[in-house]
């Protein structure tokens, strides 16, 4: 291969690279947005294979942590015993999608503690861990310290009710205990203390100068979204990271006076990359210790920080002149039809559904990297995905190879005619160079959509090619010979997406799979014999569209409307000030502390309170409200009140500090950037027993149900 090698224009010389996918946690069976990173990863490692570069592709499962502990207590199980179940899940699943790991393993394995360990050694002989005394939420009732994903509340960045103790998933903050509000213990629902307790810490602020000239020199390699997360996390200035817990179930820390301590799941799962190649790869030392070896790291973007700051921190740290991360490729989120992916409500395709579908791994592929969420996120829909099965895969793609095939078996007895290009191929030839140079460059730079959506152009232009010279009149060999090798084209430029379409075009075509070298030649010569045609793809009828929409539509109504006053943005708000409207008569203007901002609304309540009566009280703002205008004078939200038909009575939340988030207990808010009027008026909220309900769960503020002093049946508005 080598001397091969030297004949190649230089971009084109051979080099090591590590590729990554994100580690998997092992709570749960993969779902299709959790598929992105993987595949992704999985088709650029194939193509840098295919160009003729040494790949090890490295895959695998995040074990430790409070995720895996908590899902454990949950199924009865054993920590140990549920991440070996979900390890053969996992690995099982990514099989079924082709993903050709050179390294799939744990990071709960021996060679991963000894890794982690070695790494922080070497870290502590270097002056870079620090030792403080935290303040961390501990059950009463439960006896142990929650940890992470033991403790879940309200995010007091964006309010989102189902934030970690670690981190909240709607905003991606990093969370201090400080900053989750209305803190929940996860095992029996009570409300922790906050306890102090003896732990190790990264000094990153010591080695912000030497991260931030690093990064300096790697940004033009990184996705934007990237990017500014770093630099953002630079501009405010690094802090010290907390890499220790008190738990049972990790990797432990091995210093005295730390016995009974595990290391943060987030300090040996990057590491768990190297843990995996030492796991089964031999040369693991040479290929994360060298300068030569690209590293190319695929994940979701919540996921950034961690491997642009903290992982390469860990490691140079060290002073031990590891690998470090010279490409990354973060993908945004792909959704499900109208809302999330959802075990618990049966909502959405996870991998394990998708492999019972009777649909081939490599459509679901196909979906997942033409819909890749790379910009923004994007939603996986049915509807959508019978469309570009059917008018993509089957009509294009798989019509191009079947009827070249079926041709040349018909009309040539299998074997591919002798061609003479003439004015029409040249032309063809040249448009089809222009998108093989363009598929290659987007590989190179990791833009998987667009190389896909060129090779499908491929398919086009060949299509078009038959259509033009009508082999079905003429029978001209030149047509055919021709096709057969813009098809061991495809059979190449597909392979790296959908690799089992790509083993049945070459078998089809009875050739060994090309390298990227050979794009473009005519390979295929006169008298060569083909196999047996076969479709690439099957039609998605209407019918089993419906019957899979319907199986993973999730409990249906019920959960769907579960969710319905999530949209709503609820604030603690205090009137600061209250005059009359000067055009109309039943309105007043009111001036409101909303915490971090002031507010001016339009209130219909003359008639029904004084403005002193108003003054200081603690109402219940809608802030995410669309603004209007109010007979000339803007209106920006709306407070909550209770309406019998006859009186109006204004909702009064606690005396807590302005901006407090009030929430329908139970009810993950997931507040829209802005909601119509027309949307609040949908969601009924009714009075009953004194309080403010939408089926039955009560509008809550600081953990307490707001009190409305009016009758049953009334309505909030
Ligand atoms: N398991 C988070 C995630 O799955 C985490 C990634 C680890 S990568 C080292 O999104
Ligand atoms: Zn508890």
């Amino acid at each position: 291969m080598s001397t091969k090698a030297t004949h190649q224009p230089s971009h084109h010389h051979e080099k090591s690279y590590l590729v990554t996918a994100a580690l998997c946690y092992v709570n749960n069976v993969p779902h299709l947005g959790n598929a992105v990173c993987i595949i992704a990863a999985d088709a650029y490692a194939r193509f840098l294979r295919m160009s003729g570069h040494r790949v090890t592709f490295i895959g695998g499962t995040d074990e430790h942590g409070t995720t895996t502990e908590v899902k454990a207590l949950e199924e009865g199980v054993t920590p140990r015993q549920l991440v070996d179940k979900y390890f053969a899940i996992h690995k099982e699943l990514y099989a079924w999608f082709s993903c050709s790991f050179d390294a799939f393993g744990r990071t709960s394995s021996p060679q991963n503690a000894d890794v982690t360990i070695d790494i922080f050694h070497k870290l502590e002989k270097h002056g870079f861990i620090t030792e403080n005394q935290v303040e961390q939420f501990f059950c009463e009732h439960c006896k142990r310290f929650l940890a992470d994903r033991f403790v879940e509340g309200t995010c007091a960045k964006c309010s989102y009710a189902g934030a970690r103790g670690d981190q909240c998933e709607h905003c991606g903050s990093l969370l201090t205990t400080a900053e989750l509000l209305n803190p929940k213990c996860k095992i029996c629902s009570s409300t922790p203390k906050v306890k102090e307790s003896k732990h190790l810490f990264i000094d990153l602020p010591k080695m912000q100068e030497e991260l931030t000239a690093w990064i300096n020199s790697k940004e033009q390699h990184w996705s934007s979204n990237a990017v500014q997360m770093t630099k953002a996390w630079l501009r405010e200035g690094l802090k010290e990271r907390c890499i220790t817990r008190d738990l049972e179930w990790g990797i432990r820390v091995p210093k005295k006076g730390f016995e009974g301590k595990v290391f943060y799941s987030w300090f040996d799962a990057p590491i768990g990359y190297i843990g995996i190649t030492k796991e089964h790869k031999k040369d693991w030392h040479e290929l994360w210790h060298s300068k030569d070896v690209e590293l190319v790291q695929f994940m979701g973007k919540d996921n950034i920080p961690f491997h642009t700051i903290l992982f390469p921190a860990f490691l140079i740290g060290t002073r031990d002149h590891y690998t470090l991360l010279s490409k990354l490729s973060v993908n945004e989120y792909l959704n499900y039809e109208s809302g999330k992916f959802s075990k618990s409500r049966g909502e959405g395709v996870f991998c394990d559904d998708a492999k019972q579908c009777s649909i081939p791994a490599d459509a679901f592929r196909y979906y997942i990297l033409i819909n890749r969420p790379e910009n923004s996120d994007t939603v996986f829909s049915w509807q959508d995905f019978q469309s570009k099965i059917n008018n993509e895969l089957v009509a294009n793609l798989g019509n191009l190879v079947n009827r070249t095939t079926v041709f040349l078996e018909r009309f040539f007895s299998s074997e591919v005619p002798a061609g003479k290009p003439g004015k029409k191929e040249e032309e063809l030839d040249a448009a089809l160079q222009v998108l093989y140079e363009n598929i290659t460059q987007h590989l190179e730079r990791i833009e998987l959509k667009e190389a896909l959506k060129e090779v499908m152009n491929v398919a086009r232009k060949g299509n078009q090619y038959f259509q033009e010279t009508e082999p079905w009149k003429t029978k001209d060999p030149t047509a055919l010979w021709m096709l057969t090798n813009i098809v061991k084209d495809l059979a190449l430029l597909i392979a790296p997406f959908l690799p089992e379409t790509s083993n049945s075009i070459t078998k089809q075509l009875h050739i060994a799979l090309p390298t990227w070298h050979d794009l473009g030649k005519k390979s295929i010569h006169g008298s060569h014999k083909i196999g047996k045609p076969e479709h690439l793809f099957q039609k998605l009828e209407d019918g089993t569209v419906k019957e899979l929409r319907e199986r993973f539509k999730g409990k249906g109504n019920e959960a769907s409307t579960a969710q319905e006053p999530a949209v709503l943005q609820l604030r603690v708000a205090k009137i600061i000030d209250v005059k009359e409207h000067a055009n109309a008569e039943k309105l007043y203007v009111l001036q409101l502390d909303v915490g971090t901002e002031k507010r001016q609304i339009v209130s219909g309540l003359r008639g029904y309170y004084s403005a002193d009566k108003l003054l200081g009280k603690h109402i219940v703002l809608l802030a995410n409200l669309k603004p209007a205008k109010m007979r000339g004078v803007e209106s920006q939200g709306m407070l909550l009140a209770a309406d019998d038909g006859k009186d109006i009575v204004v909702l009064e939340a606690p005396k807590s500090n302005p901006g407090t988030p009030v929430l329908f207990d139970g009810v993950e808010a997931q507040p829209k950037q802005q909601i119509t009027y027309d949307e609040f008026a949908k969601i009924e909220i009714l009075v009953k027993e004194k309080h403010a309900l939408w089926q039955g769960h009560a509008l809550i503020a600081d953990g307490k149900k707001i009190a409305v002093k009016m009758s049953d049946g009334a309505k909030v508005r």
